[in-house]
């Protein structure tokens, strides 16, 4: 995708080709207002107002439509922007398309609605990559979240950063550019601004590990010896009978994945059961290999035990295997026990007691924060911006602790400015800029 200098007027269909109640096909540019009056039968606009009439190929109708007028600069692209409305069938929009394509305009390429929007200041990066993240979110929750970036949260943080390393900047600048009516900060001053700045910064980051297994999801395995209840558990967890349960021990030989959705998208994971001895058949050593394999791409851990037999050696065996990996102790038949230990979560994955809870704390401990308390998300390509900005004013902080000459210092501060500025796109490459719209979908 190239950036263009001159924007051309570009066309596409914003609805997914497909049938449909409608379907609508967006035009962008200086020539959108000339191209519609050419093929439509009412073209008398006024901003605020649709229009009702008929699309036309000179005498023939191609389809009665709604036609909505946005004059630039109050449009989603700030510049002109018409949008047609059409019956919802791929052969009616094509043909309409292909008017609109005849009259002048190019079809738009990937994104390139919203990149002009941020090119032409309608929004910021952050808010044209919510865009993005707002249209791929794979649950309901990310999509809300994805929506209070988009109303510029994110881009508020940063700018009160931004501002905070620009007011030092200013006042070592002004120091160093005028020695005899300026006096140059004093240190420990500099000291408690890099320090509160890092705060701020690391008060952004604290969320990007949230953000990323919001936007990823997270894998979650069920790990334990055979005939635990690790299947049962799994059921239960979907609420679904989709794994074989059977008093036999060895009975899951595969691994099986299905997706939960706890507001984070997770992928749950039954494994088989994990035993090491001499009458275990060819095939269940090989699903004895897939689980432990599989625990190694866990975010976490469901590592289950039969309570009404007591933690075993050869449950501690498999233990073993979880040194370093977050996880949570469950003792599943609790329906049938007497006594419950302190330091286990006990559950029924027959009756289905304290699945609900189990649900609950799994979502909490993946997710590390509440995911209802994250009032913005960042994506890893800002959360580099912001890693090297951390860096940058980490150095001029231990530069100001040393007592450095500050014309040093600011070029540490410096540097932390454009960071910022790579991650609101106030300073971009083609490149950087080509890649987070290759991410959109046409017509967006
Ligand atoms: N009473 C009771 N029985 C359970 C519970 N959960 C599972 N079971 C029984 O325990 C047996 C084994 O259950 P599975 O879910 O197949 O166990 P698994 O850990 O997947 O076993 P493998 O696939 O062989 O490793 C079955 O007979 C289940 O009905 C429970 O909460 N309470
Ligand atoms: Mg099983």
């Amino acid at each position: 995708m190239n950036i263009r200098d001159e924007f051309d007027t570009i066309a596409a269909p914003a609805t997914p080709m497909g049938a449909g109640g409608v379907g609508i096909i967006r035009i962008s540019g200086d020539k959108a207002f000339g191209i519609i009056e050419k093929i439509f039968s009412n073209p008398k606009f006024e901003p605020g107002k649709f229009k009702h009439g008929w699309i036309m190929d000179g005498e023939i109708k191609i389809d009665e439509v709604v036609v909505l007028p946005f004059f630039s600069p109050n449009s989603y692209t700030g510049e002109d922007v018409v949008e047609i409305q059409c019956h919802g069938g791929v052969n009616v929009v094509k043909n309409i398309l292909n008017l609109v394509l005849k009259q002048g305009a190019r079809m738009a390429e990937k994104g390139e609605f919203t990149k002009r929007a941020f090119l032409n200041k309608r929004m910021d990066l952050s808010q044209a990559e919510s865009v993005a993240d707002i249209i791929h979110s794979k649950t309901s929750e990310f999509a809300k979240v994805s929506m209070k970036n988009l109303s510029g949260v994110l881009k508020e943080k940063i700018n009160d950063i931004r501002n905070d390393i620009f007011e030092v900047l200013s006042k070592i600048t002004a120091g160093i550019d005028f020695p005899e009516d300026v006096k140059e900060p004093e240190y420990s001053y500099l000291i408690d601004c890099f320090e509160n700045i890092l705060d701020k910064i690391d008060n952004v980051l604290a969320s990007a590990e949230t953000s990323n297994i919001f936007r990823e999801g997270a894998k979650v395995t069920i790990i334990g010896k055979p005939n635990v209840g690790k299947s049962s558990l799994f059921n239960a967890l979907l609420n679904l009978d989709r794994a074989i349960v059977t008093e036999i021990a060895g009975t899951t030989r595969d691994v099986l994945r299905e997706t939960l959705d706890l507001g984070i998208p997770v992928t749950l994971i039954d494994t088989a059961g994990i035993r090491e001895n001499e009458d275990v058949s060819k095939v269940e050593k090989i699903g004895i290999e897939y689980s432990k394999q599989s625990l190694e791409e866990a975010d976490l851990v469901l590592f289950v035990y039969d309570a009404s037999k007591g933690m075993d050696d050869e449950d501690k065996e498999v233990l073993q295997l979880l040194q370093d990996k977050k996880y949570i102790l469950i003792a599943n038949k609790s329906d049938i026990v007497q006594k419950q230990e302190e330091n286990a979560f006990y559950i029924s994955a027959k009756t289905g007691d304290r699945v609900e809870d189990l649900r609950r704390i799994l979502k909490a401990k993946v997710c590390g924060i509440e995911p209802e308390t994250l009032d913005f998300v960042t994506n890893t390509r800002q959360q580099a911006c912001l890693k090297k900005a951390r860096n940058s004013i980490e150095q001029a902080l231990l530069a100001s602790q040393l007592y450095e000459l500050q014309d040093l210092i600011s070029i540490d501060v410096k540097s932390a400015v454009l960071a910022l500025d790579e991650l609101t796109g106030e300073l971009l490459t083609d490149n950087v800029l080509n890649n987070i719209f290759d991410n959109f979908c046409i017509g967006k």
